[in-house]
């Protein structure tokens, strides 16, 4: 049963420290840090100090990626353990920074009961898991496994400027080092996650494990039709792009609806010019698409880019459909998720439900490379992606003690040096 108190000084400070990084944000009144941003720069360098604070020997990447090496004097390779630490537009303040804190806790822990890991364990903070700058996910963790290809780093943000110009001009240099792990480089990646969904609360279950994690597919729309007076033009004769995209949205919306447990959303539109008494000539915007089955994905991208296109049609619109990003769905590693689930039981004395994750992590990229597994800690409502996003400190403690449990029996399971 949980041991680990929730006033103990190690929860305290993670609790804080999770509070205090909620409050660096590129906006005023609201909590946003996006890719290479001023905000995301002062939130790396207060993580950084505080993974040297618990010890760490520390590293950061051009992109702004940073590692907090706990050195084991075992021989394993180092397990991994992190999250992100950029952000949604008025974002929660849990989503991401949770796992890292979270992480530097549990070493912190097993520190103080004078069980510091025999092994090595890295604590991650990768720089753009929500992809909100270039509408393309996962740039931090896709570089740390070197997998940032042409086609990611020709990607524009809303100003044209493309990944790898922002990276140059824009990047962390001074003192960079590469962060980057091969192929069976790590004996696995662990991330701790807030749900962002209702199975926990609603079981009043505090942690949960998960088997699997969606596909997703992120894609932009553009329709250009003639911008024009909103006051001469007759309706027959209007090529709106706006009306054009109204109609696509609901359509987009019809399809998810039809196709359980489809999800596709638009979270982003741009119109031009954008004057009220101007009929809209052009507009741009996003397109999130996700399945638990990557076939299904498929299917429903198809309908949808038919729909679009049937609709730009009849309304004589130019379209352009541009799929930015394909993610496919990623099984969690069976045995870790077993370890997780046992740890989680143990410390919660209740057991600890799969539940598949229909948002993206970090964990599917690195499970390119390591056996990969999370854990689930239930947040109020559901809610995420909104500054309402709230946890307890109750569960944060008993988080942080089943990452501890964790590390702590893989550090003294056997090891096959094959
Ligand atoms: O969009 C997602 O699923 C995650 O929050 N990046
Ligand atoms: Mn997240
Ligand atoms: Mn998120």
């Amino acid at each position: 049963m949980a041991m680990l108190a929730p006033d103990h000084p190690v929860v305290l400070k993670a609790w804080d420290r999770l509070h205090s990084l909620g409050a660096i944000s590129d906006d005023a009144g609201r909590l946003t840090r996006s890719f290479l941003s001023p905000a995301s720069r002062r939130a790396a360098e207060q993580i950084l100090a505080w993974m040297e604070e618990t010890g760490l020997s520390t590293a950061h990447d051009a992109l702004g990626n940073l590692r907090g090496r706990h050195e084991g004097r075992g021989s394993r390779p180092p397990l991994l353990i992190g999250s992100h630490y950029d952000t949604v537009v008025d974002a929660g303040k849990f989503d991401g920074p949770l796992g890292i804190i979270s992480g530097m806790a549990a070493i912190e822990l097993l520190a103080s009961q004078g069980r510091s890991p025999e092994e090595s364990v890295d604590i991650l903070a990768f720089a753009d898991e929500e992809g909100v700058r270039f509408h393309a996910t996962y740039l931090g963790s896709r570089a740390c496994i070197g997998e940032l290809d042409e086609a990611l780093l020709g990607t524009r943000d809303a100003r044209g400027i493309t990944v790898a110009e922002a990276i140059a001009h824009e990047g962390w240099h001074e003192g960079a080092s590469e962060i980057v792990y091969p192929p069976g480089s790590a004996s696995a990646y662990l991330e701790l996650h807030i749900e962002q969904g209702r199975v926990l609360e609603n079981a009043s279950l505090a942690l949960g494990v998960v088997p699997s994690i969606c596909g997703q597919v992120r894609g932009r729309i553009e329709l250009r039709g003639q911008a024009e007076h909103a006051g001469t033009t007759p309706m027959p004769l209007r090529r709106d792009a706006l009306a054009g995209a109204a109609e696509c949205v609901l359509a987009i919306e019809g399809i998810a609806k039809l196709h359980d447990p489809l999800v596709a959303t638009v979270g982003k539109l741009d119109v031009w010019p954008g004057a009220g008494n101007s009929v809209p000539g052009e507009c741009h915007f996003t397109l999130d698409v996700r399945h638990p089955s990557d076939g299904q994905l498929e299917d429903a991208l198809k309908a949808i880019e038919r729909a679009c296109r049937e609709i730009a049609g009849s309304r004589r619109l130019e379209i352009v459909f541009e799929i930015l990003q394909r993610g496919a769905a990623v099984q969690a590693d069976d045995a870790w998720v077993a370890t997780l689930a046992a740890a989680v039981a143990e410390v919660t004395g209740s057991p600890a439900p799969r539940i598949p994750s229909g948002a993206g992590h970090d964990a599917v990229v690195m499970s390119a490379v390591a056996p990969m597994a999370m854990i689930f800690l239930r947040c109020r409502a559901g809610l995420s992606h909104h500054p309402d996003e709230s946890i307890t400190r109750e569960d944060l403690a008993l988080g942080i003690e089943t990452l501890a449990k964790v590390i702590d029996r893989w550090c003294n399971s056997p090891y096959n040096h094959s």
